[in-house]
C-alpha cells in the first residue's frame, strides 16, 4: 500500500508540473483528492490493514495529501500569474503612436456676452432673477401698464396661446413677479436675463432673442442713479473711453424714458458704415419705473421709486464683434462660431 501511495504521489506531482491551465489543475484536484479520487480510494482500503500498519499508512497518506495540496496551490498561483502576464502583454500600449486629437469646445458668443453683462451687474450688487417663458398676459402686459386695448402692445408683436397666455415678449414679467413677492420691502435690485419671443424675423430681428433687463426699487432712487449704473456698465462692457448719450424716448412702463447710445467704437464717433455715419450706436432702453407699475405690484409710489433698463444680448454682441447679420448667431456654422 505504501508503494501504491508513493506511486500515486509521483504521478500527481508529475502531472502538476506539466499542467498549464487552471481547468487541468482542477481536474487533477478532483481526480486525486476528491471524494471519489484515487487517494481517497486507497485510504478506504485501510480497514484491511493491521493495527500496527494503519497509523503508519495513515500518516503517510496525510503527508502525501498535504504535499499534493501545497503543490497544487503553488501551481494554481503560477498558472494564474502566467495568464495575467499574457493578458498584460496583449494589452501593451504603444505610447509612440499619434494620439486622437479632440477639438476643444468653446462658448457661443451669445453666452459669452450674456455672462459678461451678468458679471458686470452682479459686480454692481444686482442679483439674478429668472421666470417662465410661457407667461400670463397679466405679467407680460397688464402689470406693466399695458392694458388690453393699449396701442403700445403693437410694439411687441406677440405669440399668443390663447387670450390670457403667451410667449413673453420681454423679461419684465420676472421683475413684476419679484416685486409682488418682495413688496413692500426694499431694495429690489435684480437683473432678469433670458429668452424672449416676438413675431419678427430679418437681418436685425430674430423671433427668439435674449434680453437682460434690470430693476432697482428703493427709497429716493433717481435718474442720476440710473445714469451712474448704466455708465459704469458701458465703461466695463465697451471700454472706459466709450461715451454715452441719453435720448428721450417712450415706454409705457417707465416715465420718463430714455434710449442710451454709445459712441461708435469703430470710428470713435467720427461717423462710419457701422454707425450709419452718426457716430452713435443705440444699445439699450431705460427709465424711471411708472408709478402705476410700482402700485400694481404692491409698492407705494409715494414711498419708493425705481429705475429699469433693458437690452438685447444679440444687439450687444453684434455691436461688440461688428457682426452685420443677427442670423449668423443662430445658424450654428462652425466657421463663424470658431472666430470667437
Ligand atoms: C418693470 C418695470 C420697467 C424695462 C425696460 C426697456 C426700457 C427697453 C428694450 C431694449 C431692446 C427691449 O430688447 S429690446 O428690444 N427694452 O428699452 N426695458 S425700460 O422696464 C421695466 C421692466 C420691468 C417692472
Amino acid at each position: 500500500m505504501q508503494k501504491q501511495l508513493r506511486e500515486i504521489e509521483e504521478r500527481v506531482l508529475e502531472k502538476l508540473k506539466s499542467a498549464s491551465a487552471l481547468e487541468e489543475l482542477n481536474d487533477i484536484r478532483v481526480r486525486f483528492l476528491g471524494k471519489k479520487g484515487e487517494l481517497t480510494g486507497v485510504l478506504r482500503g485501510m480497514g484491511a490493514l493491521s493495527s500496527e500498519e494503519r497509523p503508519v499508512i495513515g500518516q503517510l497518506a496525510n503527508d502525501i495529501r498535504a504535499r499534493v495540496e501545497s503543490e497544487l496551490d503553488k501551481r494554481m498561483g503560477e498558472v494564474k500569474a502566467m495568464a495575467r502576464n499574457a493578458s498584460l502583454s496583449r494589452e501593451v500600449i504603444d505610447v509612440t503612436l499619434p494620439g486622437t486629437v479632440f477639438d476643444a469646445g468653446g462658448l457661443h458668443p451669445l453666452t459669452t456676452v450674456a455672462r459678461q453683462i451678468e458679471d458686470i451687474f452682479t459686480g454692481l450688487g444686482f442679483s439674478v432673477a429668472e421666470g417662465p417663458e410661457i407667461e400670463l398676459d397679466y405679467y407680460n402686459f397688464e402689470a406693466l401698464n399695458l392694458p388690453k386695448d393699449h396701442p403700445a402692445r403693437d410694439m411687441q408683436d406677440t405669440f399668443f396661446f390663447g387670450p390670457e397666455m403667451l410667449l413673453r415678449t420681454h423679461t419684465s414679467p420676472v421683475q413684476v413677479r419679484t416685486m409682488e413677492r418682495t413688496a413692500p420691502a426694499v431694495p429690489v435690485k435684480i437683473i432678469a436675463p433670458g429668452k424672449v419671443y416676438r413675431r419678427d424675423d430679418d437681418a436685425t430681428h430674430s423671433p427668439m432673442f435674449h434680453q437682460v433687463e434690470g430693476l432697482l426699487v428703493d427709497r429716493r432712487v433717481t435718474l442720476g442713479d440710473l445714469k451712474g449704473v448704466l455708465e459704469a456698465f458701458v465703461g466695463q462692457m465697451f471700454g472706459p473711453k466709450t461715451r454715452t448719450r441719453f435720448r428721450p424716448s417712450f415706454f409705457p412702463f417707465t416715465e420718463p424714458s430714455a434710449e442710451v447710445d454709445i459712441s461708435c467704437g469703430m470710428c470713435g464717433g467720427k461717423g462710419c458704415r457701422v454707425c450709419s455715419h452718426t457716430g452713435w450706436l443705440e444699445i439699450l432702453g431705460c427709465g424711471i419705473v411708472h408709478p402705476r407699475v410700482l402700485e400694481m405690484s404692491g409698492y407705494d409710489p409715494e414711498e419708493v421709486t425705481g429705475f429699469a433698463f433693458g437690452m438685447g444680448v444679440e444687439r450687444v454682441a453684434l455691436l461688440k464683434y461688428d457682426i452685420d447679420d443677427m442670423r449668423l448667431l443662430f445658424d450654428n456654422d462652425m466657421r463663424f462660431l470658431e472666430q470667437f
